[in-house]
């Protein structure tokens, strides 16, 4: 144990609260701030192993996405980009909940079951969101890296999806694109000037985006960002921090539970506006009729609308690539009977939570995913990136697959396909939208939403609900799975489900039908069978 006295002592200056329970949950640690400085000095060990574990740069993202000011979180980022693996998760757990006499033991047993050679270098890469309380805890990570011998670059103020991308980028060795702030708005920007080049008669208007930044780190960057843009995206910005408090009352997840548009924004009839979150990395759009009537476009839009226009470039290419949608439980009905029945796409539904999503459409040639609240992105296999690759090059294509495939590559290159990210989603959508000829309506015309309802449900123990098919069907208590479906009959093109929340104590029940009334009387009476 010799060898981490070091680890021991600083360890002393980030005290675990005695007591205290955290559990590396679907997005890391979440918590109140002042919770968290011991679990972001064990979590800058942690990723230290890891580092050394997998001989690359590992990421650490200081951030509580869209919770509130006071709370923070932190989120390991594996090689490629993508969450840290399940096994790990468990790790954080165990490491974070040590009380402080048997930490070194629990650093000791994950290095022995990993077999970690403590010789090995190890390099990790720290970002952080506006809060007031990230500063500090990301000084802890710095601390519980540099106390085991680590690396580290702490790039300071960053969304998490361009935590992510940097990560990636470095563990490619730069084939991924540079790894720094400038390289990553270098090249989204360059594909999105290519983009609209197929979309020269473009109005001032067509170009303009009203953007709620949710008073977060989005807005910050999408200020640095404007210059590369060179006017082909003429951004309005709202909710930049300046004034307002992070996701109070605005940003992505406000916009997409209450349905209603952000405070602080200016919105005129028929305008085309979008709401980042706490982290930006998710986004949905959104606009009123003439009527005063506000009309949303989530997640399930945003996968609709991307990958229409995949599977026509596809199409146009002459290349057979298959393409699939992933979707959660979440999903509006409506757009999932649209890819299947209309578009013809496969649709895979799985659990909540993006390292579901991210890993099923890692399965496909093109996997688009996106959750009903607006995080997602693009994955294209190594073999579909090579086939379009050599078409590019292919002196014989003729100009209708020349001009596809181009699309087609400059659109890889503007997705990160990392991790949904709110940025880089705005500008494919722009970029598909101008290609297209499309305004906000046409968009929103592709399908119509059946009426839902979500509600929360306190329970005094939710695991004992435990689900199935993708948390479509619950399996225990008892009973449950038979009065739900028992409901869902009385009503017109139902469907209902609970599952326990990976996030907060709670029970979370949906509920969709024909009409509003419905979903909401469904929704209502199938949270009455939870109790
Ligand atoms: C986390 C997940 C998000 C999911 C949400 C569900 C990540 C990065 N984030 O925020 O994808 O939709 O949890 O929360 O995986 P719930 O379990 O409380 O409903
Ligand atoms: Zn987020």
């Amino acid at each position: 144990m010799a060898q981490f006295e070091g680890v021991f002592q600083k360890s002393k200056l980030h005290p675990k609260p005695g007591g205290l329970m955290l559990q590396y949950g679907t997005a890391g640690f979440r918590a109140q701030a002042k919770h968290l400085d011991h679990i972001m000095f064990r979590m800058g060990l942690l990723a230290t192993l890891r580092s050394k574990k997998t001989k690359s740069t590992i990421g650490v993202m200081v951030t509580a996405s869209h919770n509130p000011e006071e709370d923070n979180g932190v989120k390991l980022i594996d090689p490629m980009g993508e969450m840290v693996a399940a096994s790990w998760e468990d790790h954080a757990t165990q490491l974070a909940n040590a009380e402080q006499e048997s930490l070194l033991t629990e650093l000791e047993n994950i290095i022995e079951k990993e077999t970690i050679d403590m010789n090995e270098p190890a390099s990790v890469y720290i970002g952080k969101d506006t809060r007031p309380s990230s500063g500090s805890l990301s000084q802890a990570v710095v601390d519980g890296v540099s106390s085991l011998g680590g690396k580290f670059h702490d790039y300071g103020l960053v969304t998490t999806p361009q935590l992510h991308y940097m990560v990636c980028c470095r563990n490619t060795n730069g084939c991924y694109g540079s790894a720094t702030v400038e390289g990553y708005y270098q090249k989204l920007s360059h594909a999105f000037l290519q983009l609209t080049q197929n979309a020269p008669n473009r109005t001032d208007d067509q170009k303009r985006l009203v953007v709620d930044g949710a008073n977060g780190i989005g807005a910050l960057k999408m200020r640095e960002m404007e210059a590369f843009l060179r006017s082909e995206l003429q951004v309005v910005l709202s909710n930049d921090g300046s004034r307002g408090k992070l996701n109070h009352l605005c940003g992505a997840d406000h916009v997409k539970v209450q349905q209603k548009p952000p405070e602080g924004l200016t919105m005129g009839a028929g305008e085309r506006c979008c709401s980042f979150d706490g982290d930006a990395d998710r986004i949905v759009y959104y606009y009123t009729d003439s009527d005063g009537r506000f009309h949303l476009q989530d997640g399930d839009k945003i996968g609709t609308l991307i990958s229409t226009y995949l599977k026509e470039l596809l199409t146009q290419a002459g290349l057979d690539l298959q393409i699939a949608v992933v979707q959660t439980a979440y999903a509006n009905g409506s757009s999932t009977r649209y890819l299947e029945d209309v578009m013809k796409v496969t649709v895979c539904c799985t659990k909540t939570g993006v390292k579901h999503l991210h890993h099923a459409a890692q399965q496909y040639d093109i996997g688009v995913y996106f959750e009903a609240n607006g995080h997602g992105t693009v994955l294209f296999s190594k073999a579909a990136q090579k086939q379009i690759l050599e078409l590019v090059k292919d002196p014989n294509a003729n100009d209708e697959k020349k001009r596809a495939v181009k699309l087609l590559d400059n659109t890889i290159n503007l997705i990160n396909q990392t991790v949904g990210d709110a940025i880089s989603d705005m500008l494919v959508i722009e970029a598909v939208l101008a290609i297209r000829g499309m305004s906000v309506q046409d968009w929103d015309a592709i399908y119509t939403d059946l009426p839902n309802r979500q509600f929360k449900v306190k329970v005094s123990d939710r695991c004992v609900i435990d689900t199935t098919d993708a948390e479509r069907r619950a399996v225990t208590p008892v009973g449950l799975q038979e009065a739900i479906d028992s409901l869902v009959k009385k009503y017109k093109q139902a469907r209902a489900f609970v599952r326990p929340s990976g996030t907060e104590d709670v029970v979370r029940v949906y509920a969709e039908a024909d009409t509003q009334k419905g979903a909401d009387s469904l929704a209502h009476e199938v949270s009455l069978a939870v109790y």
